[in-house]
């Protein structure tokens, strides 16, 4: 495969930009080699600079839920572009906007539009501090939540992927006022709970995390931190940056049958473009300027051309009554048979899925249940299989610690050709 053209790329991108990207994870650290610049996309499909076509298991990290370039959204961003870019006042399209997510993720009564996951997740920890007037959180080690101070502790995503989960420049105050609990350990929330008696404002989590992988939580683990948080006065924070609209129409809340105080999102809500968002109880969000003293602002929060992509994008999921079933039926046809293989080949591995988020663990073990389960993966067998997959036309995330992502435009034909090309990588790693 003749990849001349992105290795130029890249030679002239590292020149001006760190490491020659604008997002760590996009480097191809962990599996070597350089990325592969893209010049277009369409439906479930990517082609580099050097004309090279893959089918996509990225998805721009989650947005591209409809496949790319879908002809609705993208005619809702020219009938925008047309009226105007960015005002920095108040549009219909944000109520609008507004609406649909509080009726789509019914905990939501108010909600607050930022432009990243990030901006979203900073900003409910800052809203859980001043409602509760406490000043620690809990995260879970291997969740990430972007790269705000208080989450790159014990962090996943590219932080796990480079081996930085506790970055440099994170402040001694700023770390002590985070604590770091286990995924799927109750008991690890308790004693923190027991220790920091009514210290603790908020427990954030990745309600079915796609940051060390997908691994869905235990019954027994979601619904004892929401009655934790209940006891104790904390808010309970559902990061569903990747999970939101993702899993089920109303996103994970909705699959687990959990209501958190404050959910956070972003990716799909913005249809490919900038948005997070940030929201819950009116009680909880009238806390923020302008009503309230808690302070939290963005010049293109809301902006026009981002809530038209993330609107149209919204609207299908939310009309249509078949898309669920569909990402259901494409991504367990997908998984059984890759599954079927990892049996066929009589090859090691993994495979977690809940709903149209998955990944293939590269791992001796049986079972990946948590954090610890993930740190027994080969990354460097992962990175063989990524370069033996990109050859035969497969893009899946360049990092064992993500989640790969089917979409409403994979075909039948796309899967299939998936599955044959996974089994084939199996092989000749077997061998
Ligand atoms: P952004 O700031 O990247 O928009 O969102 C941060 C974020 C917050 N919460 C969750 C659960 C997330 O998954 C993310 C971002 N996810 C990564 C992929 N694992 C984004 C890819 C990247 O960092 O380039």
């Amino acid at each position: 495969m003749n990849t001349n053209n992105s290795k130029q790329a890249f030679q002239e991108a590292v020149k001006h930009i760190p490491g020659g990207v604008n997002s760590p994870v996009r480097a191809f650290k962990s599996v070597g080699g350089n990325p592969l610049f893209i010049q277009s996309a369409t439906g479930a499909k990517i082609t580099d600079i050097d004309q090279n076509e893959y089918i996509d298991y990225v998805g721009s990290w989650g947005p591209m839920i409809l496949g790319h370039s879908h002809p609705t959204v993208t005619q809702a961003l020219q009938n925008t572009l047309l009226s105007g870019t960015s005002f920095g006042a108040p549009t219909l399209l944000e109520t609008e906007m507004a609406n649909l997510i509080c009726e789509m993720m019914p905990s939501i009564e108010s909600v607050r539009m930022v432009n990243s996951g990030t901006e979203a997740t900073m900003s409910a920890l800052r809203l859980a501090r001043g409602y509760t007037k406490r000043d620690l959180v809990i995260k879970f080690e291997g969740c990430y939540h972007g790269h705000g101070d208080s989450f790159l502790i014990k962090a996943g995503s590219g932080a796990l992927t480079f081996g930085t989960p506790n970055s440099p420049g994170i402040t001694k105050g700023t770390a002590h006022d985070t604590l770091t609990a286990e995924y799927n350990n109750l008991q690890s929330v308790t004693n923190l709970f027991d220790k920091y008696k009514d210290q603790i404002a908020a427990v954030i989590l990745e309600p079915v995390t796609g940051n060390m992988g997908v691994i869905k939580p235990t019954d027994e683990f979601i619904n004892g931190i929401r009655k934790a948080c209940t006891d104790n006065g904390a808010l309970l924070i559902f990061d569903e940056v990747m999970t939101g609209f993702r899993v089920a129409k109303g996103g994970a809340q909705q699959l687990l049958g959990i209501t958190p105080d404050l959910t956070t999102m972003g990716k799909i809500i913005g249809g490919g473009l900038p948005v997070g968002a940030y929201g819950g109880k009116k009680e909880i969000m009238d806390l923020l300027a302008p009503n309230g003293p808690v302070y939290q602002a963005g010049t293109l929060s809301g902006n026009p051309m981002a809530m038209s992509a993330g609107l149209a994008t919204l609207q299908i999921l939310n009309e249509s009554s078949t898309c669920y079933d569909e990402l259901e039926q494409k991504s367990a046809f997908l998984v059984d048979g890759l599954e079927r293989n990892l049996k066929e080949v009589g090859f090691p591995g993994v495979i977690n899925r809940v709903g149209s988020m998955f990944t293939l663990f590269f791992t001796q073990q049986k079972t990946v249940n948590n954090f610890i389960d993930v740190m027994s993966c080969d990354t460097d067998l992962f990175a063989e299989y990524f370069k033996l997959s990109l050859e035969s036309g497969i893009y899946t995330a360049p990092s064992q610690f993500e989640a790969g992502f089917v979409s409403l435009a994979h075909t039948q034909e796309d899967l299939q050709q998936t599955i044959d090309a996974n089994k084939s990588a199996l092989q000749q790693l077997n061998s």
